[in-house]
């Protein structure tokens, strides 16, 4: 169980990252595979959240898991097929928001502050779930991925190309 098979991480300027992932036909055996995979990958990188695209797949995948994931504290997966967000809330949250394709970097984004999401679940049946928080900001945030947006496309042109420079830099010096 613990030596599951993870996926690479793909990061900038990867164009995988700018392209819109494909609706799943149903959640299959294969794509659960994919989630208990991607779920593992997430959780080794560490992250709250991981979308298809990171991981250079291009179907409408995401998984999460907020909880403090301390020796001891049960872990709290949830997995979605197909997001849509079918209602969000006229007030506005800001948060500080990191992303695993961009590291070392972080930026505070403003984004709805409550979303109500529908989706497929891990066991294929149709499902929603209402978001507040940093759980509103991390499935925005996957979502946003699989449409090929990341977070800095909230920010500043100025902001945007500081922040993918200096990811860029830190992924090479990685590499050498
Ligand atoms: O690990 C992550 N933390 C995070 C913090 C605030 C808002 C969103 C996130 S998601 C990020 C992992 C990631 O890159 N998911 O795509
Ligand atoms: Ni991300």
């Amino acid at each position: 169980m613990s030596e599951m098979k993870t996926y690479d991480i793909i990061t900038v300027p990867d164009p995988v990252l700018r392209q819109t992932a494909q609706p799943v036909s149903r959640v299959d055996d294969a794509v659960r595979k994919q989630m208990d995979r991607m779920l593992q990958t997430m959780y080794d990188a560490p992250g709250i959240g991981l979308a298809a695209n990171q991981v250079n797949l291009l179907n409408r995948v995401l998984v999460m898991d907020l909880s403090k994931r301390t020796e001891g504290s049960p872990a709290a997966p949830i997995f979605m097929a197909n997001p849509e967000i079918i209602w969000e809330s006229e007030e506005i949250s800001v948060l500080e928001e990191g992303c695993l394709s961009i590291p070392g970097q972080a930026a505070d984004v403003e984004r709805p502050a409550i979303v109500r999401v529908k989706y497929l679940g891990y066991d294929g049946k149709e499902a929603e779930l209402s978001a507040e928080g940093l759980l509103s900001h991390c499935v925005q945030h996957e979502i946003d991925h699989l449409n090929g947006v990341l977070f800095v496309d909230y920010l500043s042109r100025l902001k945007r190309s500081m922040i993918l420079k200096r990811a860029e830099k830190i992924k090479k010096q990685q590499v050498l």
